[in-house]
């Protein structure tokens, strides 16, 4: 059985911690360690130089602790990891139309969706690791090719860390022969032992098991299921948005924005994009809508049908500016997003000369959103803004102090300075800086 390696597994070096340390100079190159504060944590994650001391995901933080107490051990800054994670996906979405998220870090693409030239694929993936690295400020990203899901991921693993791996088609089989059955999607711990216990260790092992045998242990279903994981065979497909309602886009912004041109700027560079993206989907728009949040966090969204539909970013672009004129931004725009949506399949409904025929306005709504409004107080690793010292993180606290290194991203490893936990000229400071 033959089939091309056309499905693509992607997964962030990690994460979490490779943000800390992005976004905190003075931590790269470092053992950090992100979660398990308080005496029951566990650690979220490590970066690989805390992993050297057997630091781990899910291990009790007093544990990280004992192995790696010269870690930075930071609380978690999740709008920052958001932050990233959409990048990404836009990235991917940007390859291919077909893009599963599988979570924040990691994601299934079909390249048969794609316009990638599958014979020059190890060019492709270097790229789109390099664009990756780019777009993120320096995250970095593990590739696994192959012709299932099961084979792309066990390749991306193996490819652990900033590396690729293809696995080209008749050599899935070989390529899995050595793992420990745990590898296999479906495995869990329970599944496991009653493998051990009939001394199958490996998916080689399994390959040797008669169907009936691991029938008896396992169930008919699943026993059949893993007979046939085992030899590569997984039908899986990725699950894309081919079918999706909608296709969009949104910026937050450091700053709150009170400019309408430099808003409408930004609304023409994201109808680029999501028109790129509705191209690439193979679909037409008769939709347009934006979504603007206020530097209050109240969000007006509006819509508008087009007169026919279109994949083209001049009238996305034209309707999404008309929409913003219908909001007041003069009390400052923290976010804008634009949104495509109510999809035609072919181009007969396109529009005849590309411009907005007689919009009509469909729904205004307003929400409320106070998400990621409010902190954590002085965790470590939190965000925070001196009136005379400017940006950095909460570096340690206790006996009423709290002691700040005032570095950002893009500044270099910066000084260290204590203040009262109470002092006005503190504030934590929760706003992302844009990327890259
Ligand atoms: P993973 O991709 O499993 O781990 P990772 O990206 O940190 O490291 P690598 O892929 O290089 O092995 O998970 C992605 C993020 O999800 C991780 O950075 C933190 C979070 N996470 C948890 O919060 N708890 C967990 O138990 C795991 C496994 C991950
Ligand atoms: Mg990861």
């Amino acid at each position: 059985m033959r089939s091309e390696a056309k499905i693509l597994h992607l997964d962030l070096d990690a994460f979490f911690a490779a943000v800390e340390q992005r976004d905190k100079p003075s931590l790269r190159g470092k053992p950090v360690v992100v979660g398990g504060a308080g005496p029951r944590g566990v650690v979220a994650t490590a970066s690989y130089e805390a992993r050297v001391f057997g630091v781990r995901s899910a291990m009790p933080g007093t544990e990280a602790r004992r192995r790696c107490p010269n870690a930075a051990f930071l609380g978690g800054r999740f709008p920052a990891y958001r932050q990233s994670s959409e990048i990404v996906m836009q990235l991917l979405e940007e390859v291919s139309a077909s893009v599963e998220p599988l979570s924040l870090d990691e994601a299934f693409v079909d390249l048969s969706q794609s316009e990638w030239d599958l014979t020059r694929l190890d060019e492709h993936v270097e790229e789109l690791r390099g664009e990756l690295t780019r777009r993120t400020g320096g995250l970095m990203a593990s590739v696994g090719v192959a012709s299932s899901k099961f084979v792309a991921k066990v390749a991306s693993e193996a490819a652990k860390p900033n590396g690729f791996k293809i696995i080209e088609s008749g050599d899935e089989v070989d390529f899995i022969a050595e793992l420990p059955v745990r590898a296999i999607p479906g495995v869990g711990p329970v599944t496991e032992s009653k493998l051990l216990t009939i001394g199958m260790r490996s998916v080689a092992d399994l390959r040797k098991a008669s169907r009936e045998e691991l029938g008896r242990e396992l169930g008919r279903a699943a026993g059949e299921g893993l007979a046939e994981l085992a030899f590569a065979r997984d039908p899986r497909r990725v699950q894309g948005e081919r079918e999706a309602k909608s296709i969009s886009t949104e910026d937050t912004f450091a700053v709150d924005i009170v400019d309408r041109s430099e808003l409408e700027a930004i609304l023409r560079r994201d109808a680029a994009h999501v028109a790129k993206r509705i191209r690439a989907a193979g679909v037409f728009a008769r939709t347009v809508a934006i979504k603007v949040r206020m530097a209050d966090f109240s969000t007006v969204s509006k819509a508008r049908s087009l007169g026919g539909a279109t994949d083209r970013e001049e009238s996305i672009a034209a309707a999404a500016i008309e929409l913003l004129e219908e909001v007041d931004v003069r009390g400052g725009v923290r976010l804008v997003g634009v949104s495509t949506s109510n999809f035609a399949a072919s181009a007969q409904e396109r529009l005849f000369d590309e411009g907005i025929h007689a919009p009509t306005p469909t729904h205004t709504t307003n929400e409320v959103d106070v998400s990621g409004v409010r902190g954590r107080g002085w965790f470590p690793g939190a965000d925070v803004l001196h009136t005379k010292h400017g940006r950095g993180w909460v570096w340690g606290t206790g006996l009423g102090r709290v002691t700040i290194r005032f570095e950002t991203r893009n500044s270099g490893p910066g000084p260290v300075r204590t203040f009262t936990e109470d002092d006005p000229a503190l504030v934590f400071s929760p706003e992302l800086m844009p990327l890259p």
